[in-house]
């Protein structure tokens, strides 16, 4: 087990498309201990694969309490079968857009059909902070950001602000200014 580094925006990673596993085998597994790692080291209540920098469509979760015994979920190759008309909003977060937090409106009741740890086919009926936060996992899957669900100005000032930080950060090579900008502005 190991703990991954969690790429942020605007790393283009984020953006790809992640691949079907098929099977969920002891390597798949593998990555799932780490996710789940990974994820409680941050601490976060989930994490879908892409956010490591692997395109699988593997999410890990775990919804308990503080003072509750760990409950970790895995969900592989996840088909949301249903969504409800009716939507439920809720303040997301999301461990690539570090400290950054806002209102998000999605369908209140989904199901899904997923392969479990086990290579199980399984079906749940999700609502609450599991159908938003399998949402938002999901989403994830395709590429996408809970900040694609806001208005474009917050979209784009979120981006923005994440630019220009990543610019500064030493370790952020892939996002950084020419290197003379960079020396004028000490
Ligand atoms: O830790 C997380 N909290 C959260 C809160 C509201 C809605 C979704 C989430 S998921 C997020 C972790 C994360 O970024 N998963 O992709
Ligand atoms: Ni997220």
């Amino acid at each position: 087990m190991a703990i991954r580094p969690i790429l942020c925006l605007p790393d283009p990673q984020l953006r790809a498309v992640s691949e079907k596993v098929g099977v969920v085998d002891d390597s798949v597994r593998a990555l799932m201990d780490d996710m789940l790692q990974t994820m409680y080291d941050a601490p976060g209540i989930g994490l879908a694969a892409i956010q490591i920098g692997v395109a699988k469509r593997v999410i890990v979760m775990d919804l308990s309490k503080k003072g509750e015994p760990p409950a970790p979920r895995f969900f592989v190759d996840p088909e949301i079968l249903e969504t409800s008309e009716e939507e439920s909003v809720y303040e997301e977060g999301c461990l690539s857009i570090p400290e950054y937090y806002e209102d998000v409106s999605r369908s209140a009741r989904i199901r899904v059909r997923y392969l479990d740890r086990e290579n199980i086919m399984r079906e749940i009926d999700a609502d609450g902070l599991l159908a938003t936060c399998l949402q938002h996992e999901i989403d994830h899957l395709e590429g996408r950001l809970f900040i694609d669900h806001l208005s474009r100005l917050k979209r784009e000032r979120a981006i923005k602000k994440f630019t220009k930080a990543a610019r500064s950060e030493p370790g952020a090579k892939k996002f950084e200014r020419a290197p003379e900008i960079r020396e004028k502005r000490g």
